[in-house]
C-alpha cells in the first residue's frame, strides 16, 4: 500500500463518527432512578460481521434486566454487589454483572442495538464505564479503555461506553417526624380503572401516627389496602383505619403486602412518569409526594420472579 493509501485510511480512521464505538443511547442517567440502557452497534471488526457483545455491569448499576434478541443466544453472570442497596424497600445484595449476546450475525453493513433496563444505586455519582467486547466472525474489538483523569474518551482509541450519573434528588419526604421514602407506582395496562402505589414509611416521632390514604388529580380516589391469603387464594381488602406507623417504625408498602390502591383511573399509568399525590396522615394532614410510575407487571426491582403475589388488581379479588 503507498504512502497516501495509508495516510487516506488513518484520516478515514479518525473522522469515524462516534456510532463506530459501541457507545449508550442515553449516556446520562440519575441516581436512585430506573435507565434504560440502549447498545448500538455500528459496525463490525474490520469488516467482520459481529457475532456476539458482552458487556459488564459496573458497581452502583443494579436490578439488571437484559432484553432478549431474537436470532441471539442470551446469557447473563450473577455476581455480588460490594455493599447491599436498598431500591424500591428491596435489599439487594446480588445480581447481574455480565450480559452476553451471541450467536447473532451482523453485517458490516448493518445496525442494531441491545437494551438492558436497570436501577442507579442512590448515591452514585459521576461517570461509570461499561466495558463492551465485540465479538466478530474474526477478530474482536475491546471497548474496555477508561479515561485516566487528563484524558477524556476522544483519547482513547476503544473507550468503554461510558455513563454518566447526576446525584438524584434524594426522594425523601419530611413532614414532622414522618418521614416519607421511595414512592413507587406500576404502569397500568390499557383500560385499566385501579393502580397501586407503595412507599415507606417512618415515624421518628412519640406517638403513633396513621395513613388514611390520599387523593390525586388522576383518580377518583385513592384507599388503604393489604393483602391476604384466604382459602389458598390470596386476595386483598380495604384498610378503612388506615396504616399505623407506631412510634419509632417504618412501615414498608410493598408487593404481596399492604398497598395504596389508586380507584377510578382517569388516565393510564406509564412507566417514566410520576404521579402528583396528596398523602392524607391523621396528625401530619395533607403531605404531597409524587410516585414513580416503573415497568408494567415488572416485579418491584430485585424481587426474584414469582416472588411476589398476584399484583393485577383488575384480577384480583376483594375479600367479603
Ligand atoms: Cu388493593
Amino acid at each position: 500500500m503507498s504512502r497516501i493509501h495509508i495516510a487516506a485510511l488513518a484520516a478515514i480512521c479518525l473522522a469515524l463518527p462516534a456510532q463506530a464505538h459501541v457507545t449508550l443511547e442515553k449516556p446520562e442517567a440519575s441516581a436512585g432512578q430506573p435507565y434504560k440502557g440502549v447498545l448500538r452497534i455500528g459496525h463490525g471488526c474490520a469488516g467482520s460481521p459481529t457475532t456476539s457483545l458482552s458487556i459488564e455491569i459496573p458497581d452502583g448499576v443494579v436490578a439488571v434486566k437484559p432484553m432478549p434478541k431474537a436470532g441471539w443466544t442470551l446469557q447473563t453472570q450473577q455476581g455480588a454487589y460490594p455493599q447491599a442497596v436498598t431500591v424500591y424497600g428491596q435489599t439487594l445484595t446480588s445480581g447481574t454483572r455480565r450480559i452476553t449476546w451471541s450467536g447473532g450475525r451482523l453485517l458490516e453493513s448493518e445496525y442494531d442495538e441491545f437494551v438492558f433496563v436497570a436501577q442507579i444505586a442512590p448515591g452514585v455519582a459521576g461517570p461509570v464505564y461499561l466495558p463492551a467486547v465485540q465479538g466478530c466472525e474474526t477478530g474482536e474489538h475491546r471497548w474496555v479503555d477508561i479515561p485516566k483523569a487528563s484524558q477524556t474518551a476522544r483519547d482513547l482509541s476503544y473507550p468503554a461506553p461510558i455513563l454518566r450519573v447526576a446525584a438524584g434528588e434524594a426522594k425523601t419526604t419530611q413532614a414532622g417526624p414522618l418521614r416519607i421514602e421511595q414512592a413507587w407506582s406500576r404502569a397500568t395496562p390499557g383500560g385499566a380503572s385501579v393502580g397501586v402505589g407503595y412507599l415507606r414509611l417512618t415515624n421518628a416521632g412519640n406517638t403513633p401516627e396513621r395513613l388514611l390514604g390520599g387523593a390525586t388529580d388522576i383518580a377518583a380516589r385513592i384507599e388503604t389496602h393489604d393483602m391476604k391469603m384466604e382459602d389458598g387464594v390470596m386476595k386483598m381488602r380495604a384498610l378503612p383505619r388506615g396504616i399505623e406507623i407506631a412510634p419509632g417504625a417504618t412501615v414498608e408498602l410493598k408487593p404481596g403486602g399492604m398497598h395504596l390502591m389508586i380507584m377510578g383511573l382517569k388516565q393510564g399509568l406509564k412507566a417514566g412518569e410520576s404521579i402528583p399525590v396528596k398523602l392524607q396522615f391523621e396528625k401530619a394532614g395533607v403531605v404531597p409526594v409524587s410516585f414513580s410510575v416503573m415497568g408494567m407487571g415488572a416485579p418491584a426491582p430485585g424481587a426474584a420472579a414469582g416472588s411476589e403475589p398476584e399484583m393485577d388488581h383488575s384480577k384480583h379479588m376483594m375479600a367479603k
